[in-house]
C-alpha cells in the first residue's frame, strides 16, 4: 500500500513488483483487508475491480485487473450506483467494510497483492 493513485497508475505501480491491485474472493479476504486499513489509518483505497463492456451481451460487467474470477463481491448498499454514468473503478470504504464504484479517475492509495501465497500483500 503506498501512495495516492488514480486506476491506471495504481495498477502500473502493483505492475512495478510483479502485483496488481487486490482482488478479494472471500469474506475472510475482505475482513483482512478492512483490518489492513484500518491498521494504516487509511479510509479508503482502490481495489482491482473494474468495469468493462461485454460487447457480445451489450451490458457491463465487473472483473477482477488480475484475471482472477469475479466469484464474491461486497457492495455497500446502493453501490454500485454510477454516479453521472461514470464509475467504473471500485475503492474500499474502511468504515463499511465495502466497495463503493467511482470514477475511473478518482486518486486513492492503492493496495496491491502480488502472486506469492505467503506474501500475499505488499506493505510500505
Ligand atoms: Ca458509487
Amino acid at each position: 500500500m503506498r501512495g495516492v493513485y488514480n486506476r491506471t497508475q495504481a495498477q502500473e505501480y502493483c505492475n512495478t513488483f510483479g502485483g496488481s491491485l487486490v482482488s478479494i474472493h472471500s469474506q475472510a479476504e475482505n475482513d483482512f483487508i478492512k483490518a489492513f486499513l484500518e491498521s494504516k489509518i487509511a479510509g479508503h483505497a482502490l481495489i482491482g475491480l473494474i468495469k468493462v463492456q461485454d460487447e457480445s451481451a451489450n451490458q457491463t460487467e465487473w472483473k477482477w485487473l488480475d484475471g482472477t474470477k469475479t466469484d464474491y463481491t461486497k457492495w455497500n448498499p446502493t453501490e454500485p450506483n454510477n454516479v453521472h454514468n461514470i464509475e467504473d473503478s471500485t475503492e474500499f470504504l474502511t468504515s463499511m467494510g465495502g466497495w463503493n464504484d467511482v470514477p475511473i479517475d478518482m486518486s486513492r492509495i492503492a493496495i496491491c497483492q502480488t502472486s506469492c501465497n505467503a506474501e500475499r500483500f505488499h506493505v510500505e
